[in-house]
């Protein structure tokens, strides 16, 4: 039997939960035994909000009418017993609109003006200045009011078509695709531009973030919605009307959207609704289930895919069903199938890569507070034979021993110019990185892009343009990862020499992979050419349109540079952290031993009783060194499995 949406996701909610939980006490574990330096703890705190902030965003695409908003009271929101997202016959949702759940805001329904689209800000930007939008507050504990309110964005308004033109909703291009006006030339067109819905409903509460898409005309206005959000979504559903089967817009918002199958790390559904409009009394079951099959068969036949892809639903009876706790139709609404493969599709591809981004940070970690106990180990034992070596000797001989070591303490001291200038120059190369894939050097790009876009005539010149641009990334790219391998060889060489003169272990950490980046940039460029090349070039000729979209492109792009930057950061941070340690051990190591031969000197302290507690102090350490193993372990394991993450943890 199937399980529904809200189990899984529960499940997965859990593991996050209970992951979470473990690196905050492994942190904590660190700390008490003072093995957790500022690299380290810099490691677990991203690892922690990673796994407990992460999002995941569930697209409804479709032509108007599929019934998506159904889909998603049915299968998100039937607990509310009754329809929370408008839907009904014709234009429903006239805006795209977001569902998710932020802490810090009210629960409210906001509404972005249509109007914005005269000015050139990115959809991302407008998110960052709450004042524009229209807010309407609402009470979680009504469904009645949730519904109310949010019948608002299916609200429209009347323009000329000048006006029409200039929200991107009038084409004299291509006037098949234009809405109708009215007997006095005026169009109707949507009254908002984007929805954002923040409520604690469970599952949003744990991170899922829904996005109800209008129809073709509407979303295909929001260039936005096709090269940048649709695309990052963690799963896109794709919906069709089993009554209609695929029609031509069926297949532009297909072609737009859906294609090509990017990368593996998201999934695609596609969804046959409606399919009680088969039903009727005069059929057999059989003959019935035929039919629906040859509908999948035909579907999948034109959209290329395999038929075993194509789920066949009724949304509607599906709600209804859950509504009226009636099992026997919500069985035959087939929607537990769709909650099934959208739960783990999404679900496990998530646990999986999140499970694999934890065992690696969790590896690195323990690496580097190994090394730390290692090196502490070292020092003691050191010590141990320094003192063992003591015994019977005069007290010459220890005056000798002191003033050794305070020659070493010295000359360490000394070599201190060393690193000093070795880190300068690490600084100076860090800079260049970040200037390299800062802002500042994006926006020239992008302005260059802007430019190049916007001059008449070069319809055919587009793709070369974002080559162009992209080229430049690239290089900037290249040159980033020269300027990496550079600091890691000078990294690299000054350690190796460190560690030859005073018998550190360092290791300079593995450079950042800065492949993903690269591979998301490529898809960047993809979408956007993509959508380009879709018949939306003409509107291109409207210069605030090309500036809409490099905008668009220019946020998803620092995103991508933002997030590369934060890895370099952290590298750079874990090789210094490393370093600052060994030398304050070290440092510290001499302090120890000169107090050691003061002691004895003084015959304050028993020879015997010194070796004895450094003894002691080394099993202490080979202890730490056991539970760290475990508990590293017991993390890298939890990712794997959520039963591994509910065995109790005792630290
Ligand atoms: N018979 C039947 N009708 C459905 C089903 N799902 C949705 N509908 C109806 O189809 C109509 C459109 O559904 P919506 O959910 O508003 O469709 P939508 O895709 O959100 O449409 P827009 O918001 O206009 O883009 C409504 O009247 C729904 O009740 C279904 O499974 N069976
Ligand atoms: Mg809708």
């Amino acid at each position: 039997m199937a399980t529904s949406f809200n189990e899984q996701f529960d499940q997965h909610g859990a593991w996050r939960r209970e992951f979470s939980l473990r690196l905050k006490l492994l942190a904590e574990w660190l700390k008490d035994h003072d093995l957790l330096d500022a690299a380290v703890a810099e490691r677990l705190r991203r690892l922690e909000i990673q796994v407990r902030s992460d999002k995941l965003m569930v697209a409804f695409v479709a032509e108007f009418s599929r019934g998506k908003s159904e889909m998603i009271n049915a299968i998100f929101f039937a607990g509310y017993g009754r329809r929370i997202m408008p839907a009904t016959a014709g234009r429903t949702t006239m805006c795209p609109t977001e569902m998710g759940y932020d802490p810090e805001v009210p629960a409210c329904l906001r509404l972005l003006p249509i109007e914005t689209r005269l000015q050139p800000q990115a959809l991302m930007e407008w998110r960052m200045v709450p004042e524009k939008w229209t807010r309407v507050d609402l009470d979680v504990n009504n469904p009645q009011q949730l519904a109310q309110a949010f019948e608002r964005v299916s609200e429209t308004r009347k323009v000329t078509q000048e006006e029409a033109h200039a929200l991107g909703f009038w084409h004299p291009e291509t006037p098949e695709d234009n809405p109708v006006s009215d007997a006095q030339g005026m169009v109707e067109v949507p009254r908002w531009r984007h929805a954002l819905i923040n409520i604690a409903h469970p599952l949003l509460k744990q991170g899922l973030v829904i996005l109800d898409t209008p129809g073709l005309n509407a979303i295909g206005a929001e260039p936005e919605l096709t090269v940048s959000l649709i695309p990052q979504a963690q799963a896109v559903v794709f919906i069709l009307g089993a009554d209609t089967g695929v029609t031509k817009s069926d297949l532009s918002i297909w072609r737009e959207h859906l294609l090509p199958e990017s990368d593996q790390e998201d999934i695609r559904l596609v969804v046959l609704n409606k399919i009680d409009t088969l039903w009727d009394a005069l059929s057999t079951p059989e003959q019935i289930q035929s039919q629906i099959d040859r509908q999948k068969a035909s579907t999948a036949d034109i959209l290329e895919i395999s038929p075993s892809r194509v789920i066949a639903i009724s949304a509607q009876k599906g709600l209804v069903a859950k509504v009226t706790k009636d099992a026997a139709l919500l069985e035959q609404s087939c929607l537990r199938q769709l909650e099934d493969a959208l739960g783990h599709g999404m679900l496990d591809q998530r646990q999986k890569i999140l499970g694999s981004a934890m065992a690696r940070g969790v590896s690195h970690l323990r690496c580097e507070t190994e090394r730390v106990i290692q090196m502490r180990k070292r020092d003691l034992t050191e010590q141990a034979i320094e003192l063992k070596g003591l015994h019977g000797k005069n007290v010459s001989v220890i005056r000798h021993m002191r003033s050794r070591i305070a020659q070493e303490q010295s000359e360490f001291d000394q070599g201190g110019s060393k690193i000093h200038a070795v880190r300068s120059v690490h600084l100076k190369l860090l800079r260049e990185v970040f200037a390299l894939l800062g802002s500042k050097a994006l926006k020239a790009e992008m302005a260059e892009l802007t430019q190049a876009l916007g001059q008449k005539g070069l319809k055919l010149g587009i793709k070369r343009s974002y080559s162009d641009t992209f080229d430049k990334l690239r290089s900037h790219w290249t040159r980033v990862q020269g300027l990496i391998g550079e600091i890691q060889s000078m990294l690299t060489a000054m350690f190796r020499q460190l560690n030859a003169e005073y018998g550190f272990a360092l290791q300079v950490p593995d450079q950042p992979d800065m492949g993903a980046c690269l591979a998301e940039m490529e898809e960047v460029q993809r979408s956007h050419l993509q959508y380009l090349s879709l018949g939306n070039t003409f509107k291109l000729a409207q210069p605030e349109f090309a500036e809409r979209l490099v905008r668009a492109l220019s946020t998803r792009l620092r995103g991508i540079h933002e997030s590369a930057l934060g890895d370099v950061e952290l590298w750079s941070k874990s090789a210094a952290a490393q370093l600052d340690v060994q030398l304050r051990e070290r440092r510290q190591s001499f302090v120890r031993r000169m107090d050691a031969i003061d002691r004895i000197q003084q015959a304050a302290g028993g020879l015997d009783e010194r070796v004895q507690a450094i003894d002691q102090q080394i099993a202490h350490l080979d202890q730490l060194e056991e539970k760290l193993a475990s508990l590293a372990e017991r993390l890298v394991s939890a990712g794997d499995t959520v039963a591994a993450a509910q065995e109790p943890l005792s630290a």
